[in-house]
Parts: structure tokens; C-alpha cells; sequence
């Protein structure tokens, strides 16, 4: 059984709740209770933490064991040299995804301390992002 993980950033635990014309209205946990029994063939394990050096820590954490990561690292994307390092780092691909199109947005979200190191990257298609990045690595 392949084991991905996915690991969200900053505020990403606020889907659904707010904004929803930028980042719809379902809740992560909703879409991931689902996407879990679309692709029960495959191990998903979930975190989201808002601060940066536990989302390093993860990536520590399961960057030698798994098949693949899924991460969305939110604002943190455009500011962090630590995560950009870490992905670097470590051994399982990294594909960053990202909800909305960070590049019709603000200048500043045209930026990423994590593209480099990543497989690739998935951004501006909803949550769908994160399954595209799923199928990726099973197919
Ligand atoms: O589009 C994405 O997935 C982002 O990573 C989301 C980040 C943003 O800083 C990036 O530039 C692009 C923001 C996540 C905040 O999520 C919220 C969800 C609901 C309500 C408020 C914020």
C-alpha cells in the first residue's frame, strides 16, 4: 500500500468557514473523508499546523518513509527559507499544492521557497489540487 501524507499550513484549518470565494465551502476534513474512500487502495495520513517549525518537523518526521507529500504550506510558501530547506532535505517527493491560483493573485504569493525542490507543482484548482497531486503518485 503506498502512504502519503498530506501537510497543511497556516490558516488552512479555517477552510470553509471563511472565504469561501477564494477557497470554497467545504472543510479539509470533509473533502479528506472523502478523498480517503475514493482512494481506500492508499494509506493518507493528514497534519496542518500553524506554525512553521512543527510543519518542518513533519517533514523530518515522515520525509524518509513515505511514497509521497502533498504539501500546501500556505503563506508560509512565500516567506520560509526553513520549509524550502527541509524539502530539500529530505528523500519523498515533494509536490506543493496550492487551492487558489497564487499567480492572479498579489505579487507576493508569485513567489515560492518551495517550487525548487518540489517534483511538481499543482495550484489553482480547488481542492482538486490535492487529488491531482494523489493520482500523481499512483499512476
Ligand atoms: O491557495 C492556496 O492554497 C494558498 O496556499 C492558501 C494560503 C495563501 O497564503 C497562499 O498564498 C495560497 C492561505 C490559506 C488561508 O486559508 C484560509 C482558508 C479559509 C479562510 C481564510 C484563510
Amino acid at each position: 500500500m503506498k502512504k502519503l501524507t498530506i501537510i497543511n499550513g497556516p490558516n488552512l484549518n479555517l477552510l470553509g468557514k471563511r472565504e469561501p470565494n477564494i477557497y470554497g465551502s467545504l472543510s479539509f476534513t470533509e473533502f479528506l473523508e472523502e478523498i480517503k474512500q475514493k482512494y481506500a487502495h492508499v494509506e493518507i495520513d493528514y497534519f496542518q499546523s500553524n506554525i512553521e517549525g512543527e510543519l518542518i518537523d513533519k517533514l523530518h518526521e515522515v520525509g524518509f518513509n513515505h511514497d509521497g507529500i502533498i504539501l500546501n504550506a500556505a503563506a508560509y510558501t512565500h516567506t520560509s527559507v526553513g520549509l524550502g530547506d527541509a524539502v530539500k532535505a529530505i528523500e519523498t517527493p515533494v509536490i506543493e499544492v496550492h487551492i487558489s491560483n497564487t499567480f492572479n493573485r498579489e505579487e507576493f504569493r508569485h513567489q515560492s521557497y518551495i517550487s525548487p525542490n518540489a517534483r511538481g507543482v499543482i495550484l489553482g484548482f480547488g481542492l482538486q489540487s490535492y487529488e491531482l497531486a494523489i493520482q500523481s503518485f499512483i499512476n
